[in-house]
């Protein structure tokens, strides 16, 4: 609905823009890029959507890192596809939130200087290659559990892009799931190692969910938006009744003493997270916040010339067009 129609809408109804936009959410309409949106939905929409790519480009660090070291040539094929696919998640993200009238060089800085937050859960290390298993099976998992409600969102550019990205993240979790199911069935050093990674990611990824919705900026407005469809905490849970009995059939065990399957609620139940860890590291104090981003400023002056080739190339392209159609 362009400013026109909206404006023609609300002086029949004789409601503001704001109402007849919230009836369009109400009615589950897509909200597409030329329409007319309060400025506050835009700003969420480009924030959250940006963070979200650049949570795609940063992980694809702590995966990169094991490329080299995979144990075997299929699974170097494997892991090299998987962060060559979050590559293209970032970009299809980044394009979604350009519609929204930013540009991606914009974001990019943002992202460069540390304004822009990432996922929490790229600032852990990967340790050993049981570690890529445990990314796969709850970074991946935890990331689809989310996905997949966003793919209700009401930005139609985002809510498309997500069901894309939630096929290629179900390939993912399992490729990590497999690696797990693989070393917890093997000799028991094998065993020892994914117990290992379990035990280091397990909270970083329930911590990927974000703050208790009591202490959520963000939640309210955006699920009257239903930029967010449903809140950190109903997600979180989702992740934990999900991955308990997966972490049953592997034989491991989940590094929490207070996880238990409560009858009545027909959840599991789970302690408490360490939230002064979750922040610490959102405010970039985490163990590898200045490495993800040192990382990703090398290799941003690093390109430059990379990025002035293809502009150089570019440009000769439509000047032979010009002399052609001449
Ligand atoms: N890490 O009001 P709240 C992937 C911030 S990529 C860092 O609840 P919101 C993958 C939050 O931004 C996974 N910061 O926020 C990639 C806010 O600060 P600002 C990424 C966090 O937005 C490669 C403040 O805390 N997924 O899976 O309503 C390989 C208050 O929070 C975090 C997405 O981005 C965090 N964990 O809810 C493998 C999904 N949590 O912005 C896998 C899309 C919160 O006011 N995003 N903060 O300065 C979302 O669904 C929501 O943005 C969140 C947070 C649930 C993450």
């Amino acid at each position: 609905m362009s400013e026109k129609e909206i404006k023609k809408a609300a002086a029949e109804q004789e409601v503001s823009l704001e109402e007849i936009f919230q009836q369009r959410i109400d009615n589950d309409e897509k909200i597409e890029p030329k329409d007319w949106m309060p400025e506050k939905y835009r700003q969420m929409n480009i924030r959250q959507i940006s963070q979200h790519a650049h949570s795609e480009i940063v992980g694809m660090l702590p995966e990169g890192n094991w490329i080299t070291r995979a144990p075997s040539l299929l699974r170097k094929v494997t892991l090299l596809a998987k962060v060559q696919d979050e590559a293209g998640h970032g970009l299809y993200l980044y394009s979604a939130a350009e519609t929204l009238g930013i540009s991606r060089d914009e974001m990019y800085q943002q992202m460069l200087s540390g304004k822009a937050k990432y996922s929490s859960i790229f600032n852990y290390p990967t340790l050993t290659w049981a570690d890529i298993g445990a990314i796969g099976w709850l970074v991946d998992g935890a990331a689809i559990v989310n996905q997949v409600s966003l793919t209700h969102t009401s930005f139609g550019p985002y809510a498309r892009g997500m069901v894309r990205i939630c096929k290629e993240e179900s390939f993912h979790q399992r490729q990590g799931y497999q690696i797990m199911y693989i070393l917890a069935s093997g000799t028991p050093e094998q065993k020892e190692m994914a117990q290992d990674a379990l035990n280091r990611w397990w909270w970083p990824s329930l911590m990927m969910f974000g703050p208790r919705d009591e202490d959520s900026t963000h939640t309210d407005q955006s699920m009257a938006w239903k930029i967010k469809i449903k809140t950190n905490d109903t997600l979180r849970q989702m992740f934990v009744d999900q991955v308990v009995p997966q972490a049953d059939i592997l034989g491991l065990s989940i590094p929490d003493p207070d996880l238990k399957y409560n009858e009545k609620t027909g959840h599991y139940d789970f302690g408490e997270i360490d939230w002064d860890e979750f922040w610490q590291v959102v405010k970039g104090h985490g163990m590898c916040n200045k490495d993800r981003l040192d990382a990703k400023n090398k290799a941003w002056d690093e390109g430059a010339w990379v990025r002035e080739a293809a502009v150089a190339y570019g440009e000769k392209q439509k000047e032979r067009e010009v002399k052609k159609a001449g």
